[in-house]
């Protein structure tokens, strides 16, 4: 008889996408242990009783071993998590961020009012591949499970020992389940339909491969006249959890590509479900994509670009090749996402997004004037389901760059096509380069910035006062 594990991962209501990371760790454990292993989604509005019903039913008279991804810093999660722990089951925080969301925030035993991480509501954290999960379960039977790469536990005097995590392999890599995902229905777990899923191609993003030294502002509502600079190294983007999770790590071979978009569900027309191609740089390499899949038989219907601005404008003669292609292939390539974050160039430097507001421009004239030219095979606009970063409010707001912002988004008629219908406010993690930011600001102006769990407030009402 197998033995049981369950992924929980956060969802949201009323979408119908898969969930690459946590449904490849349950294929991974599935195939490789003696263990079955299933994800289930669970939305803000899900009832936790009935999904612990759900759990027993699953469990059976089996030891209940519940790993915990991709949890977007939802606090309802983690205390769900504490409590089944207290319940005697095996909990484990895995996927990004699992480590430093573990052991929590830089010097918070120093500070109390830093994050103090979530070792309380876990049994361990697992960093890092999926397949560094073999050991650790055949080790929680005979004992010997903190030998495993990886690892995050507190030992019995209470400090947090890490073991090092494995890098990643293509081999574990080219293999998904889609049908592995469950949602929790009346009944009991319900496998849902999925209309869209994912492929990796990119680990990391090429961008945090180089460091750079970046001077970034105060907060406009600590110093108005914009004097007063903090110089800090930055790998990527100041905001971002992916360039401060995965950093670079590179391509994966192509086998394991075409491997991945082979596993993905057909619709009803024998056809790939649509997909996101995860590659920050995917045009250099789309054409051979396309035209390798289509050799081994393979039909796609849509692929899903997520770019940078910067690498969408220097390929643009690689992307004209892939929607020749497309044409002939009856499919389609949208641009699902372009990281513009803002329209204000020192807003963008403090972010070190590494682009201009030119550059964001000359990429949005580029994507109009492809879609008059490729009207069946191109999609970029809002109104087809594209979601382009734009970060606002942020902490250098002013009355100059809402002025510049308000300014070039009228002049270039962007509310029609590319804006989101809401803007996303800067969030910082605690593990992100901006982090290190604000607490340089907490320590030189003997301030303290509140936290909301694993999120660090930098506007004024987070402000706790001076010490
Ligand atoms: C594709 C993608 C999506 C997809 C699928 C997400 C998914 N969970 O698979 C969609 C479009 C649905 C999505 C939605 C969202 N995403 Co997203 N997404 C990504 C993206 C681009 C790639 C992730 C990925 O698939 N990587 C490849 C896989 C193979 O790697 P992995 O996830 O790390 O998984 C490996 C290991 O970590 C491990 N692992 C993972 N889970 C588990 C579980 C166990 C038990 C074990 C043992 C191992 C294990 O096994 C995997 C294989 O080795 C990343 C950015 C990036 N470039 O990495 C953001 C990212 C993961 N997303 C992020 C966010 C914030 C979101 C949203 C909250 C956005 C929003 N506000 O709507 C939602 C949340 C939905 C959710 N619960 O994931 C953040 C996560 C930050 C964080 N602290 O968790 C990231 C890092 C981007 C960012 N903002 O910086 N996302
Ligand atoms: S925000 Fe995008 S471009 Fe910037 S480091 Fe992260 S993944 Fe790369």
């Amino acid at each position: 008889m197998m033995k049981k594990m369950a992924i929980i991962t956060s969802y949201f209501d009323g979408e119908s996408y898969g969930l690459l990371g946590p449904q490849m760790a349950a294929t991974v454990i599935q195939e490789n242990t003696p263990y079955e292993c299933i994800v289930i989604a669970v939305t803000h509005s899900d009832d936790k009783t009935v999904l612990k019903k759900a759990l027993s039913g699953y469990f059976g008279r089996e030891m209940p071993i519940v790993g915990f991804s991709s949890l977007s810093g939802r606090e309802d999660l983690f205390l769900f998590a504490k409590a089944l722990k207290a319940e005697g089951a095996v909990t484990i925080l895995a996927g990004p961020q699992s480590d430093v969301d573990f052991s929590g925030e830089t010097g918070w035993r120093d500070y109390p009012h830093r994050f103090r991480g979530l070792s309380e509501c876990f049994s361990f954290a697992l960093q890092g591949p999926a397949e560094q999960a073999i050991p650790v379960l055949e080790g929680i039977a005979n004992g010997q499970w903190r030998n495993a790469s990886g690892l995050l536990y507190t030992d019995d005097e209470g400090r947090i020992v890490k073991t090092p995590r494995q890098s990643w392999k293509n081999k574990f890599l080219r293999r998904v389940r889609w049908n592995n995902l469950y949602r929790v229905g009346r009944a009991g777990l319900e496998n849902p339909t999925i209309n869209s899923g994912q492929v990796l191609q990119h680990i990391g993003c090429p961008h945090a491969a180089r460091a750079k030294l970046i001077e970034v502002d105060y907060p406009y509502h600590l110093d108005k006249k914009g004097d007063k600079k903090i110089r800090l190294k930055f790998r990527g983007c100041s905001f971002c959890d992916v360039s401060s999770d995965k950093g670079f790590y590179g391509a994966l071979n192509s086998e394991t590509v075409l491997s991945q978009i082979a596993c993905l569900p057909e619709d009803s027309d024998g056809r790939k479900i649509s997909f996101e191609l995860i590659n920050e740089n995917a045009l250099p390499g789309l054409p051979l994509l396309i035209r390798e899949s289509s050799e081994r038989g393979m039909s796609l219907t849509q692929i899903n670009l997520t770019l940078r601005a910067d690498w969408f404008l220097s390929n643009e003669n690689y992307l004209r090749e892939a929607l020749h292609m497309a044409r002939k292939l009856r499919m389609r390539i949208m641009l699902s996402s372009i990281g513009f974050e803002s329209f204000d160039d020192r807003i963008l430097r403090n972010l070190n997004k590494g682009l201009t507001v030119k550059t964001n421009i000359d990429a949005i004239l580029l994507m109009r004037r492809l879609k008059n030219e490729f009207p069946l095979q191109w999609a970029y606009s809002n109104r087809d389901g594209a979601n382009h970063g734009f970060i606002h409010p942020t902490p250098w707001d002013s009355p100059e760059t809402d002025f510049n912002i308000q300014q070039v988004t009228a002049s270039c008629r962007m509310h029609s096509d590319i804006l989101p219908a809401h803007s996303v406010p800067l969030i910082i993690h605690h593990a992100s380069g901006l982090a290190d930011w604000i607490r340089e600001i907490e320590t030189s102006e003997k301030m303290l910035f509140e936290r909301y769990v694993s999120v660090i407030g930098w506007w004024r009402e987070a402000l706790l006062g001076r010490y």
